[in-house]
C-alpha cells in the first residue's frame, strides 16, 4: 500500500487519491453499435452477440417458468436458509423507506401533494462470469418488489452450458424476480431499454456489469432511467490504536479480494498502527485463495493516510467519500456526526463490512468513486415516481391568480395571464362552475 502522511494542519487533496474514473473510448464506441444494432434489429442483434460474445445459440432467451418456481430444489439447506435471512432482514429494512402518498390542505381548501407511483417494470442487470453475486440479486429485486414494481425482469448472461448459476437462480426466486432472460453484456441493456420481439421493455434499469455494460447503460439513459455507473468497490477503515490490526487487514481485504481494482484505504493517527496492519495482512494474504486479487488490489490501489490528529483524519475521510466507511476508535459513535461522505458508514468494531453486504439490510449498492458527495445508496425511492397534485378551489382561485398574471405579464406570457384572468372573470360575474 501506497502512504501518504499529513504533516501538522495539512489536509488530504482528493488529487493525491489515484481515482480513475471515465469509460474508455473504444468500449463506448463499441457499446454504442450494439445498442443500436439492438434497437434496429431486436432478437435477430441479440441472437448474434449472444453467439460471438458468449459463445452460446439459445433456441428462447426466456428462461422457463418452471425452472425458476424449482430453483431451490436440490441446493444445499445451509445456502438457502443463509438467502432467506438475507432476503427477510433486506425486506425489512427497505419496507422502512416506503414513501406514502401526502396532500396537504390550505385554509381556503386548495389541495397540495404528491402522489407516489410505482414504475411499470424495472430490469435487474445480473453479470455472469467471474463474480456470481446473488446477494446483488436481492439487494436490487426487493427493493423493487417492495417499491410495488408488478414486473421485475433479470438478465444475465449464460453459462456455457446455456444455464444460469444456481445460486443466481435462487436469489431471483426469493427476491420475487417475474422474468429472467439469458442475455448479458451491452445487448441485454438494449433490449431492456427499447424491447425487442421477446423481450419487453422496462422503465428503468439497475445492477452492475462489466465497461461495456456501464458504457450501454449510459448510452441508454435518458430513454429509460438508470441507476449509478458502480466503479471498483472501496472501503475506508478509520482507526485508533484501540483498534485490532488483524480484524482491520481482514476488512481491507474483504475489499481487495474483489477486484484488482479496488480501492482500500487506511485512515490513522498513529503510523506503527498502520505497520501492525501492513504485517498483519502479509500473514493473512498468503493464505487467501483469493491472493492474487487481493494483493494486485492493495498493491496498486492501496492507500494508508496518516493523519495528524483525528480531526484531519475525519476530514480525509469525507476527501476520500468511501464506497464503505468503517469507524474502528475507541469513540467511534462520537465520530458519526462529522462524516459527510460515505455510502454506507460502519460503526464500531463489530461492524464488519460483509454483514452489510449480504444481511444486515440495508442495500449494499452504494456510490463509488467519490460519488457520494452527492449521491444515495440504492434504495425503495429509485423504483417509484412522484408526481405532483395540485387542486384549486374557487377562493384559492382567487387569492393565487393576480399574483400569477403579474409574473406571467412579467415574462411576457399573455395566454399565461389570460388563462387565471378568465377563470377570475367567471367568479367575479358571479357564476360557480368554469
Ligand atoms: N462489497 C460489494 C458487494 C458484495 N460483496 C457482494 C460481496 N458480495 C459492493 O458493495
Ligand atoms: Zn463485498
Amino acid at each position: 500500500m501506497k502512504t501518504i502522511k499529513l504533516a501538522a494542519g495539512e489536509l488530504l487533496s482528493v488529487n493525491q487519491l489515484n481515482r480513475k474514473g471515465v469509460l474508455p473510448e473504444n468500449i463506448v464506441a463499441s457499446a454504442k453499435e450494439i445498442v443500436s444494432r439492438v434497437r434496429a434489429e431486436g432478437d435477430a442483434a441479440v441472437r448474434d452477440y449472444c453467439s460471438r460474445f458468449d459463445g452460446v445459440d439459445l433456441e428462447s432467451f426466456r428462461l422457463p417458468q418452471e425452472q425458476i418456481d424449482a430453483a431451490l430444489e436440490g441446493l444445499d439447506p445451509t445456502f438457502v436458509a443463509a438467502l432467506k435471512k438475507a432476503a427477510t432482514q433486506i425486506r425489512e429494512f427497505h419496507e422502512r423507506e416506503v414513501e406514502q402518498s401526502w396532500f396537504t390542505t390550505r385554509a381556503d381548501g386548495t389541495m397540495l401533494g404528491v402522489k407516489v407511483t410505482p414504475l411499470a417494470a424495472a430490469g435487474i442487470y445480473v453479470p455472469g462470469g467471474r463474480a456470481q453475486y446473488p446477494s446483488t440479486v436481492l439487494m436490487n429485486a426487493i427493493p423493487a418488489k417492495v417499491a410495488g414494481v408488478k414486473r421485475v425482469v433479470m438478465v444475465t448472461p449464460p453459462q456455457k452450458d446455456g444455464l444460469i448459476s444456481p445460486y443466481t437462480l435462487a436469489a431471483a426466486r426469493l427476491g420475487g424476480v417475474d422474468e429472467i432472460y439469458m442475455v448479458g453484456g451491452a445487448q441485454a441493456v438494449a433490449a431492456l431499454a427499447y424491447g425487442t420481439e421477446t423481450i419487453p421493455k422496462v422503465d428503468k434499469i439497475t445492477g452492475p456489469g462489466n465497461a461495456f455494460v456501464a458504457a450501454a447503460k449510459q448510452i441508454v439513459s435518458g430513454d429509460i432511467g438508470i441507476d449509478m455507473i458502480a466503479g471498483p468497490s472501496e472501503v475506508c477503515v478509520l482507526a485508533d490504536a484501540s483498534a485490532n490490526p488483524m480484524v482491520v487487514a481482514a476488512d481491507l481485504m474483504a475489499q481487495a479480494e474483489h477486484d484488482p481494482l479496488a480501492a482500500c484505504y487506511l485512515v490513522t493517527c498513529d503510523a506503527d498502527f498502520a505497520a501492525q496492519v501492513e504485517r498483519g495482512i502479509e500473514v493473512l494474504v498468503a493464505q487467501s485463495p483469493r491472493e492474487e486479487i487481493t494483493r494486485a488490489s492493495l498493491d496498486n490501489e492501496g492507500t494508508i493516510v496518516v493523519a495528524a490528529d483525528m480531526a484531519a483524519a475525519v476530514e480525509a475521510v469525507n476527501t476520500v467519500a468511501p464506497e464503505h466507511l468503517e469507524l474502528h476508535c475507541k469513540d467511534a459513535m462520537g465520530l458519526l456526526g462529522g462524516i459527510r461522505n460515505a455510502g454506507a458508514i460502519f460503526v464500531g468494531a463489530w461492524s464488519s463490512e460483509p454483514l452489510g453486504d449480504y444481511v444486515a439490510g440495508p442495500n449494499h449498492t452504494l456510490p463509488t468513486g467519490g460519488t457520494a458527495l452527492f449521491s444515495n445508496p440504492l434504495s425503495v425511492e429509485e423504483f417509484v415516481k412522484r408526481s405532483s397534485v395540485i387542486c384549486y378551489t374557487p377562493q384559492g382561485l382567487m387569492k393565487d391568480a393576480p399574483a400569477t398574471q403579474r409574473l406571467a405579464e412579467a415574462e411576457g406570457l399573455w395566454s399565461h395571464a389570460l388563462s387565471a384572468a378568465l377563470r377570475r372573470r367567471i367568479l367575479e360575474q358571479g357564476e360557480d362552475s368554469v
